[in-house]
């Protein structure tokens, strides 16, 4: 096993290590969760949960909201921010979290690195260990981040799902040779709190193997999307609650016209089943789509701990 493969399959410990008690979020007319790559993919996971859950959030990027915050929201500086990065040193989190709080902005961090950069300019840190090997790729980290912004949210994360997130992950494990032998394309959908998951997914599979992967919101893929889908394509259906049926329908389809899908939820080639909540449906189904990038990545014969391009942290002068 790779090591990579080792951050993905041993993370466990370190969500039950994480199951804490969080402190909430702040009252604030809005809250922007902030942050980049896979910290802003989470962001807009988190974002979508939070206004579920009766708060009124939105996901931007680290510099989108640095340079253009009215863009987001007219009355940015009265937001309460919430900055996520894995390392702490993302220059564009950096700001973004520095200008929020130069303008009067309460600023939360959520990071693996209690002493970072991240954590000495936020008004307060959120904290979790990350499993010791992880490298370039995040694995370990981005679902102990989603983990830990689910909580400030007030969403209870208990034993459960992480065994539910385990039981995935030995589930895709077992189907996945299988599942992308000869396929190169590769598309996961997603909607609500499991819009930002399936990006994730697709950008993990895309860093991890250098394979084209794309995300949609599942009824959006119909719009367009679909004209690329042929017997090259694996689909990734997270199904969510509101509309499971018309989800399922979109799988024959995408089935009946070649593609190979597995169902996170619902049916498909292969189904997983993810017996959690609907707010944890993507954490539970996380771990899982990482161990998908690192199948593909092996079936390339390429080594995912020095990705193509890539750094562990984008630090710009
Ligand atoms: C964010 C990030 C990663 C990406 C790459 C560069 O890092 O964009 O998502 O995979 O390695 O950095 P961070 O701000 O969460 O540390």
């Amino acid at each position: 096993m790779g090591i990579t493969e080792q951050t993905i399959v041993e993370q466990f410990p370190f969500w039950r290590a994480a199951l804490v008690a969080r402190q909430k979020l702040p009252a604030a007319p809005v809250t922007v969760f902030v942050g980049c790559g896979t910290s802003y993919n989470l962001a807009l996971s988190l974002a979508a949960v939070a206004n579920a859950a009766g708060r009124t959030a939105i996901a931007v990027p680290g510099r989108e909201w640095v340079d253009r915050p009215q863009s987001y929201w007219p009355d940015w500086q009265s937001a309460h921010v919430v900055a996520l990065s894995r390392s702490g040193e993302t220059t564009e989190t950096i700001a973004a979290a520095e200008a929020s709080r130069a303008a009067g902005a309460f600023v939360t961090g959520i990071t693996c690195a209690a002493g970072s950069g991240l954590a000495a300019v936020s008004d307060r840190v959120v904290f979790a260990e990350t499993h010791p090997a992880e490298g370039i790729v995040m694995t370990a980290s981005a679902s102990l981040m989603l983990l830990m912004g689910l909580q400030l949210i007030g969403i209870p994360v208990d034993a459960g799902v992480v065994d539910a997130a385990e039981a995935a992950l030995s589930a895709t494990d077992a189907a996945a040779d299988a599942l992308i032998a000869g396929r190169s394309h590769f598309v996961y959908l997603g909607g609500g709190s499991l819009y930002g998951v399936a990006l994730e997914g697709a950008l993990k599979l895309l860093e991890m193997s250098q394979t084209f992967a794309q995300a949609f919101h599942p009824l959006e893929y119909r719009h367009g999307p679909i004209s690329l889908l042929d017997e090259r394509t694996v689909g990734v259906m997270l199904y969510g609650d509101a509309r499971p049926d018309d989800e399922a329908l979109l799988v024959g389809e995408m089935r009946a016209k070649g593609a190979r899908v597995i169902g996170f939820g619902g049916p498909g080639d292969v189904s997983i089943s993810v017996p959690v909540a609907p707010a944890l449906a993507g954490l539970a189904a996380l771990p899982a789509l990482q161990l998908l990038g690192e199948r593909v990545a092996a079936a390339k014969g390429l080594d995912t701990v020095a990705p193509r391009h890539l750094t562990k942290v984008v630090m710009l002068a």
